[in-house]
C-alpha cells in the first residue's frame, strides 16, 4: 500500500497533465484540440491506477485467493474516464487543475469514443459486474474479446436505420496496456492422433493445426474509493509469423497473406444481432478463441505458482461464463487437462465441473445456440471428440437415473440426433457445471419449469436465480450528479456503496420541501436530454410536457410497436379533440435493430414516419411529440435515464428475461409502466403496486391466449384500436410510400404472433391515461418518483454480485 501516494493535489494532476502533453505526446499550445488534452488527462488519471493496479496483483499473488474469471464474448464498457475520476475520487482536484487549461471536464469527456463492445443488456451487465467486483474487493478478471469494430452506429437516414462502422480503436487507446509476453496460442483445424506415450498410456494429440496468436491487452477495472484495480483483459487475435513462411517457401505468397487474414479476422468484428446469428463459422472461432486463449492464461499461471499438481485448482478458481457463447471452455479445458496435462478423464471432470458456472438470459428459443457437427469437426475436431464422450457419459446417469426413457434421452442429449446433428451448447453448459442461473425471479422459475425442465428433475440443487443489477455509481454517481447532491445533503454518501440506504429516502417523499427540489432537479435534467434531443433528432421537446421514454434494442417482443400504436391512439384522439384528461407528452424511443432483421426495421421506419406526420400537425404542438433517437448506446442513456419521467417496460411477458434499463430509470426517479415480465416483478414489490402502472397479461395468460389467439376479433371489438388500425391501413403514415407498412399491421392481425400485442393493446391504453391523470398532480407524482429512487437499492449490481460471491463463487 506504501507505494501509493495518498493525495491528488490539484498541483500534481497540473503537472502531469503539462508532462504528458508536452513530453508523452509532444504537443505545444499550437494543438488546439481537445483531443490532445483528453489524450494528457487520460494518461494522467491512467498513471494513478498503475501503481494500484500493480498493487492488487501482487496482493492475489502472494495471498492466493479464489480467483473467479468472467468469460464474455461482450463487454459494453462505454466510456473510462469519467468512471476511473469517480471511483479514484479526484473529480474536485481535477476540474480545477483543467481550469488552469481552460478546458472542462465535460468538453473532454466528450473526445472519448465509447467502448461499445457489446449488444445491449448481456455485455453491459457484464461491464456493471466488473465494476461492482472490483468495489467489493473481490478477485474477478474479465476475459473478452478486443474487437477492433465495436457495435454498429446507427444513422436515421429518411427514416430507416443506416448502420455505419465503429473503428473506436482508431485514434488509439489510452487506458489500455499490450501484454505480448503472455501471448497464447489457439489451435483450429487439423485432425487428431492417437500415440503412445513414455509410459505406455495411449493418448490423443491434435495435429496440422492452423494456430492463431492470442495477443492480450488489459484494461484497469477500479472499484469505487478502495485501492483495488481489477483486469478487463481483451484478446486480438494475430497470425503466427512461422505459417507465413510455410506457405511463402512453398510459393504461395497469396495463400500466406490470406491466411494471415483469416487469423486477423476474429476479433475484427462484434457481432451485432442479439438473437440469433445462424451457425456462422466465424462466430464459433470467435468463441474457441476466447475460451482457449483464457483458459491457458489461467492454467498457465497455476502452473507457475504450483506446478502441475492440481488436486487444488477447484478451490482456487472459478469461471463465470456469461450465456452460452463461452461454454465451449467445458470441453476445451478438459481437453487441456487430458491431453497437455495428462490428467485422467474423472479427475479432469471433476474439476471442469467444479469451476465451471452458467449463466442463461433468454429464453427466445431461437437465441438457443447448436452448432453444427459438421463444423464443430471441422474447425475443432479434438473438443468435438471431448463432447461426444462427455455425452455419452451424461446419456448412461440419465439412463441410470429413468431407466429405458427413450424420449428423456432424446430430449435432453447434448448432441441432436437427424441428418443435421447439432451440438445444444446450453445443454453442454448445465452437464458442465455445477450452477446453473436465470437472472430474473421470474426467468430463473421458466427455465425451471420450461426449457430446462427435465435438467432440473436430475439436478435442482444446481438451479438457482440471481436477478440482475447495475451500478449505482455510473447509473446515478455518475449520470445524475443533481440527484446525488440532493440526496447526498440528506442521507450522506453511504448509499453509493450500500444502495440500500436510499429507503432512508422514504420518509422525504412527503416532505413538501425536499419533493420540489427532487422535481428542480429532474426538469434541469429534462432540460439537458431536451438539448441533447434536439442535437440529435431535430425535434424540440418542451420540458413542461411528461418524458416518456422506451429505449432498448428493437425488438417485435420489446413490443415498441405497442407504443407507436398508442401514441397513434393518442393522435386520433387530439384530432378529435378528445383530450380529456390527456397529460402532454413527449415521447422518445430509441435502440438499434438488427441489420438482417427486417421486421425491426420496418418498426423504426414506422416510429419515424409517426413522428414526422404527428410533429408537423399544428394540433398536436402541445401535446404531443415525437422523436426516434439514433445510435443508442451507453453514453446516451447516461442523459437520458435522469431526464425521463416514464419509464417504458412493455415486453410480453415471459420474454424479457430481466431488463436492466428497467433499473437505471427507476433509480433515477422514473416510474415504469410494464409488464409482469423479468425483473419488473421485483421492481414493482419493492416500490409498491400504487408506485407502478400495471398493465397486460402475465406470462401464464399469454402462453393460455396464444392457443387460441384470434386478434381480428379483439381489434373489432375495441373502437380504439379499430381506429388505430384503419389509420394504418389508409396509409395515414405511408408519406408517399403506399404499403410501407403491410407487414407490420399483418403482424398485428396474425393469429400466430407470438407478441399478443392486440390482445394487451387495451390495457396499455388504460394504464397510459392513468398515468395522465397521475402525472397532472405534481405532488403525487413527485411521491412515486422519489419512492422510486428510495427502493432501488435492491437493484444494485452489488447486491446481485455478493448474491454470485457467497452462493456460486465461494459456496462452501
Ligand atoms: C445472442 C447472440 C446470437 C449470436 C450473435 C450474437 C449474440 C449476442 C447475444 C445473444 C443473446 C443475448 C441475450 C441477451 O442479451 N439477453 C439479455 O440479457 C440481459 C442481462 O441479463 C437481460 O436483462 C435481458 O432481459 C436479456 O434480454
Amino acid at each position: 500500500m506504501n507505494k501509493i501516494e495518498p493525495v491528488f493535489s490539484q498541483e500534481l494532476l497540473a503537472e502531469s497533465l503539462s508532462r504528458h502533453y508536452q513530453l508523452t505526446l509532444g504537443k505545444d499550445e499550437t494543438a488546439e484540440s481537445h483531443h490532445y488534452l483528453y489524450r494528457a488527462t487520460a494518461l494522467t488519471v491512467r498513471d494513478h491506477l498503475v501503481a494500484r493496479w500493480q498493487e492488487t496483483r501482487d496482493r492475489y499473488r502472494t495471498e492466493q485467493p479464489k480467483r473467479i474469471n468472467y468469460l464474455s464474448l461482450e463487454f459494453l464498457m462505454g466510456r473510462t474516464l469519467s468512471n476511473a475520476v469517480l471511483n479514484l475520487d479526484i473529480e474536485e482536484e481535477l476540474k480545477a487543475a483543467l481550469v488552469q487549461q481552460a478546458c472542462d471536464m465535460e468538453k473532454l469527456e466528450s473526445e472519448e469514443p465509447d467502448a461499445g463492445l457489446g449488444n445491449g443488456g448481456l455485455g453491459r451487465l457484464a461491464a456493471c459486474f466488473l465494476d461492482s467486483c472490483a468495489s467489493l474487493e473481490i478477485p474477478v478478471t474479465g476475459y473478452g474479446l478486443r474487437y477492433q469494430y465495436g457495435m454498429f452506429h446507427q444513422r436515421i437516414d429518411n427514416g430507416h436505420q443506416v448502420e455505419q462502422p465503429d473503428p473506436w480503436l482508431r485514434d488509439g487507446n489510452p487506458w489500455e496496456i499490450e501484454s505480448p509476453e503472455n501471448t497464447r496460442r489457439v489451435k483450429f483445424g487439423g485432425r487428431t492422433e492417437q500415440y503412445q506415450d513414455e509410459n505406455g498410456v495411449m493418448r490423443t494429440s491434435w495435429e496440422h493445426t492452423h494456430d492463431v496468436l492470442a495477443v492480450p491487452y488489459d484494461l484497469p477495472i477500479p472499484g469505487y474509493k478502495n485501492d483495488t484495480v481489477n483486469t478487463l483483459r481483451l484478446w486480438k487475435s494475430e497470425a503466427t509469423d512461422e505459417f507465413d513462411l510455410d506457405e511463402f517457401n512453398a510459393g504461395s505468397y497469396i495463400d500466406a497473406v490470406a491466411e494471415k487474414n483469416r487469423a486477423e479476422q476474429i476479433t475484427l468484428v462484434l457481432y451485432p444481432n442479439d438473437v440469433s446469428e445462424q451457425g456462422k463459422e466465424l462466430r464459433l472461432r470467435q468463441q474457441y478463441f476466447l475460451a482457449s486463449a483464457s483458459l491457458q492464461d489461467v492454467l498457465h499461471r497455476w502452473v507457475r505458482d504450483h506446478g502441475k499438481d492440481f488436486s487444488i485448482f477447484a478451490a482456487k478458481n472459478g469461471f463465470q461464463l456469461n450465456d452460452t457463447h463461452p461454454t465451449v471452455a467445458i470441453p476445451e479445458l478438459m481437453r487441456l487437462l487430458i491431453d497437455d496435462y495428462r490428467l485422467e478423464w474423472e479427475e479432469a471432470w471433476e474439476i471442469t465441473t467444479s469451476v465451471m458456472f452458467y449463466t442463461n438470459h433468454t429464453l427466445l428459443p431461437e437465441a438457443l445456440e447448436a452448432w453444427s457437427v459438421s463444423l464443430f469437426e471441422q474447425l475443432l475436431p479434438r473438443v468435438l471428440e471431448i463432447i461426444y464422450e462427455i455425452n455419452a457419459r451424461f446419456l448412461s446417469h440419465v439412463n441410470d437415473q429413468w431407466p429405458g426413457d427413450m424420449d428423456r434421452l432424446r430430449n435432453m442429449s447434448i448432441v441432436t440426433e437427424g441428418d443435421y446433428p447439432c451440438v445444444r451448447m446450453a445443454y453442454l453448459g448445465i452437464v458442465g457445471s455445477s450452477s446453473v442461473n436465470g437472472v430474473a425471479a421470474l426467468h430463473t422459475d421458466l427455465l425451471k419449469q420450461g426449457l430446462f425442465r427435465d435438467f432440473n428433475e436430475l439436478w435442482p440443487e444446481k438451479f438457482n436465480n440471481k436477478t440482475n443489477g447495475v451500478t449505482p455509481r455510473r447509473w446515478l454517481a455518475h449520470s445524475n450528479p443533481g440527484l446525488k447532491a440532493l440526496i447526498c445533503s440528506r442521507i450522506g454518501d453511504g448509499w453509493v456503496q450500500d444502495l440500500d440506504e436510499l429507503e432512508k429516502l422514504a420518509p422525504y417523499a412527503s416532505d413538501s420541501d425536499f419533493a420540489e427540489q427532487f422535481m428542480e432537479v429532474k426538469q434541469r435534467n429534462k432540460a439537458a436530454l431536451a438539448s441533447l434531443v434536439e442535437q440529435d433528432c431535430g425535434v424540440k421537446f418542451d420540458t413542461g410536457m411528461m418524458f416518456d421514454v422506451q429505449v432498448k434494442r428493437i425488438h417485435e417482443y420489446k413490443r415498441q410497436l405497442l407504443n407507436i400504436l398508442h401514441a397513434i391512439h393518442l393522435y386520433r384522439r387530439i384530432c378529435d379533440g378528445d383530450t380529456v384528461g390527456m397529460y402532454p407528452r413527449c415521447l422518445l424511443i430509441g435502440g438499434k435493430a438488427a441489420p438482417g432483421y427486417v421486421m425491426a426495421k420496418s418498426i423504426i421506419k414506422l416510429i419515424s414516419n409517426v413522428a414526422s406526420v404527428i410533429n408537423a400537425d399544428p394540433r398536436c404542438q402541445n401535446l404531443l411529440r415525437i422523436a426516434f433517437f439514433p445510435d443508442y448506446r451507453v453514453t446516451a442513456m447516461e442523459v437520458i435515464c435522469s431526464g425521463t419521467d416514464l419509464s417504458e417496460q412493455i415486453s410480453t411477458a415471459g420474454k424479457e428475461a430481466s431488463g436492466t434499463g428497467n433499473m437505471k430509470f427507476m433509480m433515477n426517479g422514473a416510474v415504469t409502466i410494464g409488464t409482469l415480465d423479468g425483473a419488473n416483478i421485483e421492481i414493482r414489490e419493492a416500490v409498491g403496486d400504487d408506485n407502478f402502472f400495471l398493465f397486460g397479461m402475465t406470462a401464464g395468460q399469454v402462453a393460455a391466449t396464444r392457443t387460441n389467439y384470434r386478434p381480428q376479433e379483439i381489434i373489432d371489438a375495441d373502437p380504439d384500436l379499430s381506429q388505430v388500425m384503419r389509420l394504418l391501413d389508409s396509409g395515414h403514415f405511408d408519406l408517399d410510400e403506399a404499403g410501407l407498412f403491410y407487414s407490420v399491421t399483418a403482424a398485428i392481425r396474425c393469429p400466430s404472433d407470438p407478441w399478443v400485442t392486440a390482445a394487451d393493446f387495451h390495457s396499455y391504453v388504460e394504464a397510459q391515461q392513468r398515468v395522465s391523470e397521475c402525472y397532472a398532480d405534481r405532488q403525487r407524482w413527485s411521491k412515486m418518483a422519489i419512492l422510486n429512487t428510495a427502493y432501488s437499492g435492491r437493484f444494485s449490481s452489488d447486491r446481485t454480485i455478493r448474491e454470485y460471491r457467497d452462493d456460486i463463487w465461494y459456496r462452501s
